[in-house]
């Protein structure tokens, strides 16, 4: 045994400043090791931070020296030493080590310090997801979530969620996964939208904040077939204010980040600067004002249609903040969105562009809350009747206007982080091809 028994204090690399010229004992995995003569230098990672550990075979002792020789990357090791503060190293301070108890000696870890293609580091997600780039992406991805959450529970808004197996669609019925529901069928939710709104009309201000589905055939770096949606619903607001909302919530989030999460965005060589620009009012445009921009910067685009991944960077990265695009021709949208009643081919909904090309992160809108208008566009969608009963029944009984948007995830932490792909911001991505891990 090469720990010794007197009491030392257990603790994790976060706290170690607390330490200093004090024995600890850290638990945790070995990330690196380098050795040179009569000294090793043991990179531990134990998932609150990285440390430098420093073990000399005179301090150490022979025995010791020689039993760390041999460790692999992300063995599992119990390491007792004492916390030395030094300037130079990356955290501000570095372990004498004194004793390493070997926890599990690990050997041919898949994932070395050289490159490797994504395709291998996503069937190796379950390792992967200890680097220290995906350490920083999930903790950013914790903090917009915990943000949000802040934002809303702070502003009056109560969290109710709502199911995940449900008997009908919200935004369409092409991108629905179907499973068994003992003798009929059921289907994952697509968007909590529908039953928020019923508990809005109970509640006055609401969200739900969970998995959704999407059988979407999109390979493109936006689309996963699980996300995280967060999706308040409000009675007695109409679209504009909605908007509102929206711009205080995503600017509450972003400067979070940039408060609580800057040494992981650093780490990702975010540009800071871009981040601190996010802050209210944001642009609103008229869908007709976004296919102009279109057609100024040489895309060919028809008044009716939805937009494209492309479209909405290009439109997107003529804004140094998130744009609002308002007004979108009904025929592209979802069912349950209120026509405009000087234009009814166009609709009281907004889209959320993320700026330096990101895109929509956001979909929201005023809600029809007429009773027979509302049957109408369920018979020209040809959506079952029965299945939407009891979302009718809400233009019976006390109907508002009432407006809501659901918010990715996924999509705003790409865009925070200023990565690439939504892939690397959920532990464990459903992707087109991939349902593995
Ligand atoms: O389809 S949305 O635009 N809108 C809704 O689902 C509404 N029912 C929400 C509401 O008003 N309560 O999706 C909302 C957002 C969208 O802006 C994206 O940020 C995200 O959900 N989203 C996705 N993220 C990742 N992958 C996929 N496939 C995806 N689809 C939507």
């Amino acid at each position: 045994m090469s720990i010794d028994t007197t009491i030392v204090s257990v603790t994790t690399i976060e706290q170690i400043g607390q330490y200093a010229g004090q024995k600890v004992r850290l638990r945790g995995w070995l990330d690196t090791m380098r050795s040179s003569g009569k000294i090793r230098f043991l990179k531990l990672r134990d998932g609150t931070g990285r440390i430098q550990g420093v073990l000399t075979k005179n301090d150490a002792g022979e025995e010791l020296f020689e039993r760390t020789g041999h460790l692999g990357q992300e063995s599992s090791l119990i390491v007792e030493g004492e916390v030395r503060e030094d300037a130079r190293a990356p955290g501000g301070y570095e372990l004498l080590v004194s004793g390493v108890e070997i926890v599990h000696n690990a050997e041919g870890y898949p994932i070395t310090p050289k490159d490797h293609g994504t395709d291998f580091l996503m069937d190796h997600r379950h390792l992967w997801i200890r680097s220290q780039r995906q350490h920083a992406i999930l903790r950013v991805r914790a903090q917009v979530m915990r943000s949000i959450s802040d934002w809303l529970d702070n502003h009056g808004f109560l969290r109710i969620d709502t199911p995940i197996l449900t008997p009908s669609a919200c935004e369409g019925t092409t991108t629905l996964f179907e499973t068994k529901y003992f003798e009929s069928s059921a289907f994952l939710s697509q968007s909590g939208q529908l039953y928020n709104e019923a508990t809005a009309m109970a509640f006055g201000k609401v969200y739900a904040f969970g998995p959704t589905f999407r059988a979407e055939k999109s390979k493109t770096r936006r689309h996963l077939m699980e996300f995280w949606m967060v999706e308040p619903e409000m009675a007695f607001v109409d679209m504009w204010e909605n908007m509102e909302i929206q711009e205080q919530m995503v600017s509450y989030v972003v400067q979070q980040c940039l408060q609580h999460r800057r040494r992981e965005l650093e780490l990702l060589e975010r540009d800071l600067s871009k981040l601190e620009k996010i802050v209210p009012p944001f642009p609103r445009i008229h869908y007709d004002e976004a296919v102009q921009i279109l057609r100024d910067k040489g895309v060919e685009f028809e008044w009716g249609g939805d937009f494209g991944g492309t479209d909405e960077t290009v439109v997107s990265e003529q804004f140094d903040r998130p744009v609002f695009v308002h007004h979108f021709p009904a025929a592209v949208k979802a069912f349950y969105m209120k026509p405009d009643p000087d234009r009814p081919e166009t609709v009281l909904g907004a889209d959320l562009l993320a700026p330096e090309g990101y895109g929509e992160v956001i979909g929201g809108g005023q809600r029809l809350d007429d009773l027979a208008l509302l049957e109408q566009r369920i018979a020209e969608h040809q959506l079952p009747t029965e299945a939407y009963a009891w979302y009718v029944d809400l233009r019976r009984y006390g109907s508002v206007p009432h407006s809501g948007f659901g918010l990715g995830v996924e999509r705003t932490v790409t865009w925070v982080c200023g990565i690439e792909h939504v892939r690397e911001t959920i532990a464990f991505p459903r992707t087109l091809y991939r349902l593995y891990p």
